[in-house]
C-alpha cells in the first residue's frame, strides 16, 4: 500500500464520499491504545480462580499456599465483597448478578476468588495454588427442563428458574386465522449459543486517587456513561468522581455492553490497596464467561391460503439466559426486538410468546450483531417463508414478492405494533435476482438434480429495526435512549466534536466528521471526533444495536445545523446584509446574487470570537440530545448459491449476492466493510460456530480449538449491491447498517442448504451446518457417495 493511500483525507468530504478511515493510520502502524497498552506506575495485576463446576456448593476456600507466593499482594473472596455490599450487583435488566460467589457457583468458568499480585505471572501462580472445596450439585442445563416444576433451582436467591414470560400480538385473532387457513407450516429451530470472538478480550484498569477521591477506569465498554451511572449507584461514589474511559476497542459486537465482575473487583481492589489494578481476560476465560449471544429455542408456525397468501404467524420461544438475566435490552423489551418477526410481509395477525429460563451457564443474550434479537426474528420468519414455499411447491422468490408489504403502504403498521418508516422490498429482491441470474440458476439446479447433483439457492429478505430509541418506549435502567453530540468550532475554524457513543471498529471518527463536513463545509481533516471519555463527552447510551447513525448521527446533524443557524447570523453581520438574504454553499456565505463576495465558514468562526454581532453571544458551538421520533427499518435481499459434496457433506457457498438498503449512506466504503464483516459473521454462525454444554455443564467451544470461526480461506466472496430508500424521519435520511448482514444472512445460507436437499425429504437442519450433519442426513436418505 502506498503511503499516500493511507493518509487521512484532505478536503470537504460530506455524505457519500468513499474516504479512507481517519482512524486506520494509527491502527495500521500499531499505535492504537487498547486497555492492555496502558501501563500506570505502581500497577498490580488481577487474575481469577474460576469454577470447574457448572453448579456446586462452595465448602471451603484455602488460600494459605497462594498467599506465600512471592509477589502476591491480596486475595479477595465473595465473603469479603459481601461485607462491602459488592458480592452481588444489579444487571442492566433489573436482575442481580454475583460478582464473586459466597454460597455456590452457578456456571463453569465463573469467577470464584480474585488474586492481586505484583505481576501477572505471580497472580496466575497463586490462582493455581488456591484450593476450593466444592460439593457438586445437579446442574440445570436444558432450559425446557429448567422450567419444569421438579427442576433443581439455579439461583440461591430465587425459588424458580423462570426469568420472564413475555408476549406480543393478538392471540385470539391469530388463533382464528390459523383455524381458517388452508395450510399451516410449522418447524422447530434452535438458534445456537454463540460467542462474538472479537480480537481484544475484555479487561480494565482501575485507578483510585486518594487525594481527589476520584476513581478512573479504563474499560473495554461500549457504553461508558451507563456503566458510570451503575457504578455510582452501586458503590455510592459520587458520579462526578467516577471517570470511565473506553480507549480504542478491538471489536465489541455487543459482548462489551455487559458489566463484568472483573470491572467491579478491580475497582474495589484499587481503592482498597491504593494501587492501580489491571485485569485482562485470557482468550479462553473470555469464551467461557463473557456475554453469549442467541440461545433461542424457537417453535414457529405460518398460516397461509392455497395461493400462497400469508395470513398469520405464531411463534413460541424458550430462551436460555444462563444464571443471571444480563441481556442489555431496553427495559420494556425482555426478548429484545424479537417482535419484528413479521419481517417484510404484510401479515394480518401474529402472536409471539417468549419464556426465559435460568440455567447453569454464563449470562448474556444480547451480542454478536443482533440488534436486540432481530437475528433470531429474521431467521425464524425467513426460514418459515421458505418452508411454506416448498410445501406449496411455489418458487420462494415468487412467494416473497406476493407477500411483501407494498412500497405504497409505508409508513406501515405491523401486526406486532411497529411502524415501519420506509421500505421497498420488491425492488431489493428483484435487483438481487437479476444480479445473480436467479431464473438461470433455477434451470441449472433442475438439470443438476436430474444428474443427482446437489445444488441449492437460498433467499432471505430481512427487515432490521435499529436506532433505539424513542424515549416513550426505550430506556436502559430508566435512562431514556437519546444520543448526544457536542460540536465546538475553534476561532481558527478547526473542530472538535464529542459523542456519547463509543465505536469499537465501526469508523465513527470518519463518518461523524463527514456528517459535520456535509453540513458546515469544513474539511474532514479539520474535524476531530472524540468518544468514550465520560469526563469530556456528553452523556450518551453507547454504541450497540446499530443505533449510532440513527441517533448520534442525527444528533451530529442537528448540532451542526444549530451552528449553521448562528453562523448565518454572524455572516449577515460581516456582510452587512439581512440574515434572510444570506446563502450558504460549500463552506461559503454570500448575499443572494453576489456569490463572489463571500465569507468562509472559517472567517465566520473567527468572527464568532473576535467580532460577534452585538446581540449575539460569542463562540460557535452546539450540543444536542436527540430523541429519535421512530426507529429506522433497514432491509435487504440476499441470495446464496450452494453446492453440496455428497462424499463429505461439505457445503460450498458458490455465490452470495447481498443487496442492502440503509437509506442514505454516509461513507460507502465503511458501509461495504460493515456488510462484508457482518456477512462473514453470518457465515460463521451458519456453518461453524457454536458454544455447547454437556449434561454436566462442561463447555464445548471454550477455545478456538473447538469454537471455529471463519478465516480468509473459508469465507466466500461477497457480491454487494444496494438500493437507497431514505428514512423519512432521520435528519440525514440514514438508517443503521452495522448488524444488517448478520441479521439477514443465516437464513439465506440455511435456506440454500435445505433447498438443495428438500427433494430428499429434508425440511430443516439446525445451525451450525457442519459437514458431518449434512453427511449424516445424506446417509439417512441413501444418497451419500
Ligand atoms: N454508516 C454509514 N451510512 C449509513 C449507516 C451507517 O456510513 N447509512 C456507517 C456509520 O457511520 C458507522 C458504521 O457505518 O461508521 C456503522 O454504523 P451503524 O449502523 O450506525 O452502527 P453503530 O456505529 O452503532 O455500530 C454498532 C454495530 C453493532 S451493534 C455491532 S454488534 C458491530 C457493528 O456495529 N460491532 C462491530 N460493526 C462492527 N464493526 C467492527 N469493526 N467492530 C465491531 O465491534
Ligand atoms: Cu446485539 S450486538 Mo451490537 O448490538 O453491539
Amino acid at each position: 500500500m502506498a503511503v499516500e493511500e493511507t493518509l487521512p483525507p484532505v478536503g470537504v468530504h460530506g455524505m457519500g464520499h468513499k474516504i479512507r478511515r481517519k482512524e486506520d493510520m494509527r491502527f495500521l502502524v500499531g499505535k492504537g491504545t487498547y486497555v492492555d497498552d496502558i501501563k500506570l506506575p505502581n500497577m498490580v495485576y488481577l487474575a481469577f480462580v474460576r469454577s470447574p463446576y457448572a453448579h456446586a456448593r462452595i465448602k471451603k476456600i484455602n488460600v494459605e499456599k497462594a498467599k506465600s507466593i512471592p509477589g502476591v499482594i491480596d486475595i479477595i473472596t465473595g465473603e469479603e465483597l459481601e461485607k462491602a455490599g459488592l458480592a452481588w450487583i444489579p444487571t442492566l435488566m433489573g436482575d442481580k448478578m454475583m460478582v464473586l460467589p459466597t454460597e455456590k457457583v452457578v456456571f463453569q468458568g465463573q469467577e470464584v476468588v480474585a488474586v492481586i499480585a505484583e505481576d501477572k505471572y505471580a497472580a496466575w501462580d497463586a490462582v493455581n495454588q488456591i484450593e476450593v472445596d466444592y460439593e457438586p450439585l445437579e446442574p440445570v442445563i436444558d432450559p425446557k427442563k429448567a422450567l419444569e416444576p421438579n427442576s433443581p433451582i439455579v439461583r440461591p436467591d430465587k425459588n424458580s428458574n423462570l426469568v420472564f414470560r413475555w408476549e406480543a400480538g393478538n392471540k385470539e385473532l391469530t388463533e382464528k386465522i390459523f383455524k381458517e387457513a388452508d395450510i399451516v407450516v410449522s418447524q422447530d429451530f434452535y438458534y445456537q449459543r454463540l460467542h462474538v470472538a472479537y480480537m481484544e478480550p475484555v479487561g480494565c484498569i482501575a485507578h483510585y486517587d486518594p487525594v481527589s477521591g476520584k476513581l478512573t477506569l479504563w474499560m473495554t465498554t461500549q457504553a461508558p456513561h451507563v456503566v458510570r451511572t451503575v457504578f455510582s449507584l452501586v458503590t455510592k461514589i459520587p458520579e462526578n468522581k467516577i471517570r470511565i474511559i473506553s480507549p480504542d476497542i478491538g471489536g465489541g459486537f455487543g459482548g462489551k455492553v455487559y458489566v463484568y465482575p472483573g470491572y467491579v473487583v478491580a475497582a474495589y481492589a484499587a481503592i482498597k490497596l491504593g494501587r492501580p489494578v489491571k485485569w485482562i481476560n485470557t482468550r479462553s476465560e473470555d469464551m467461557k464467561s463473557t456475554a453469549f449471544a442467541r440461545d433461542f429455542h424457537i417453535h414457529g408456525e405460518l398460516a397461509a391460503k392455497k395461493d400462497g397468501t400469508i395470513l398469520g404467524l405464531r411463534i413460541k420461544v424458550i430462551s436460555d439466559h444462563g444464571a443471571f438475566y444480563g441481556d442489555a435490552n431496553p427495559s420494556k423489551f425482555p426478548a429484545g426486538l424479537f417482535s419484528i418477526c413479521t419481517g417484510a410481509y404484510d401479515i394480518k395477525a401474529a402472536y409471539v410468546e417468549v419464556t426465559g429460563a435460568y440455567t447453569n451457564k454464563p449470562a448474556g443474550g444480547i451480542a454478536y450483531r443482533c440488534s436486540f434479537r432481530v437475528t433470531e426474528a429474521a431467521y425464524t420468519i425467513e426460514r418459515l417463508v421458505d418452508i411454506l414455499a416448498h410445501e406449496l411447491g411455489m418458487d420462494p422468490a415468487e412467494l416473497r414478492l406476493k407477500n411483501f408489504i407494498p412500497p405504497e403502504k409505508f409508513p406501515y403498521k405491523s401486526a406486532l405494533g411497529w411502524t415501519y418508516d420506509s421500505g421497498n422490498y420488491p425492488a431489493a429482491l428483484k435487483k438481487a435476482m437479476e444480479k445473480i441470474g436467479y431464473y438461470e440458476l433455477r434451470k441449472e439446479q433442475e438439470e443438476k438434480r436430474k444428474r443427482g447433483e446437489l445444488m441449492g439457492i437460498g433467499i432471505s429478505t430481512f427487515v432490521e429495526i435499529v436506532g433505539a430509541g424513542p424515549a416513550d418506549l426505550f430506556d436502559i435502567v430508566g435512562i431514556k435512549m437519546f444520543e448526544s453530540a457536542e460540536i465546538r468550532i475553534h476561532p481558527t475554524g478547526k473542530v472538535i466534536a464529542r459523542f456519547g457513543t463509543r465505536a469499537q471498529g465501526q469508523g465513527h471518527e470518519t463518518t461523524y466528521a463527514q456528517i459535520i463536513s456535509e453540513i458546515l463545509g469544513i474539511p474532514v481533516e479539520d474535524i476531530i471526533i472524540e468518544e468514550g471519555d465520560t469526563d469530556t463527552c456528553p452523556y450518551g447510551l453507547g454504541t450497540y444495536a446499530s443505533r449510532s447513525t440513527p441517533t448520534a448521527g442525527a444528533a451530529a446533524a442537528v448540532s451542526a445545523r444549530k451552528i449553521l443557524d448562528k453562523a448565518k447570523k454572524i455572516a449577515a453581520h460581516l456582510l452587512e446584509a439581512r440574515e434572510e438574504d444570506i446563502v450558504f454553499e460549500k463552506g461559503k456565505f454570500y448575499v443572494k446574487g453576489y456569490p463572489d463576495k463571500y465569507k468562509t465558514i472559517q472567517e465566520v468562526a473567527l468572527a464568532a470570537y473576535t467580532n460577534p454581532p452585538p446581540n449575539i453571544e460569542a463562540g460557535l458551538e452546539a450540543v444536542t440530545y436527540y430523541n429519535p421520533p421512530n426507529m429506522t427499518f433497514p432491509f435487504g435481499a440476499y441470495i446464496c448459491v450452494v453446492d453440496i459434496d455428497k462424499g463429505t457433506g461439505q457445503v460450498k457457498v458458490r455465490r452470495f449476492v447481498a443487496v442492502d438498503d440503509c437509506g442514505n449512506i454516509i461513507n460507502p466504503v465503511i458501509v461495504d466493510g460493515q456488510i462484508m464483516g457482518a456477512l462473514t459473521m453470518g457465515f460463521g454462525t451458519s456453518f461453524m460456530e457454536e458454544i455447547r454444554y454437556d449434561e454436566n455443564g462442561n463447555i464445548f467451544g471454550g477455545s478456538f480449538a473447538e469454537y471455529l470461526i471463519p478465516t480468509a480461506v473459508e469465507t466466500p466472496k461477497w457480491e454487494l449491491d444496494k438500493t437507497v430508500t431514505p428514512s423519512p424521519h432521520h435528519p440525514l435520511g440514514a438508517k443503521g447498517v452495522g448488524e444488517s448482514a448478520t441479521v439477514g444472512s443465516p437464513a439465506a445460507f440455511v435456506n440454500a442448504v435445505v433447498d438443495a436437499l428438500w427433494h430428499l425429504g429434508v425440511k430443516h437442519i439446525d445451525m451450525p451446518i457442519w459437514p458431518w450433519k449434512v453427511w449424516k442426513v445424506l446417509r439417512e436418505k441413501g444418497v451419500a457417495s
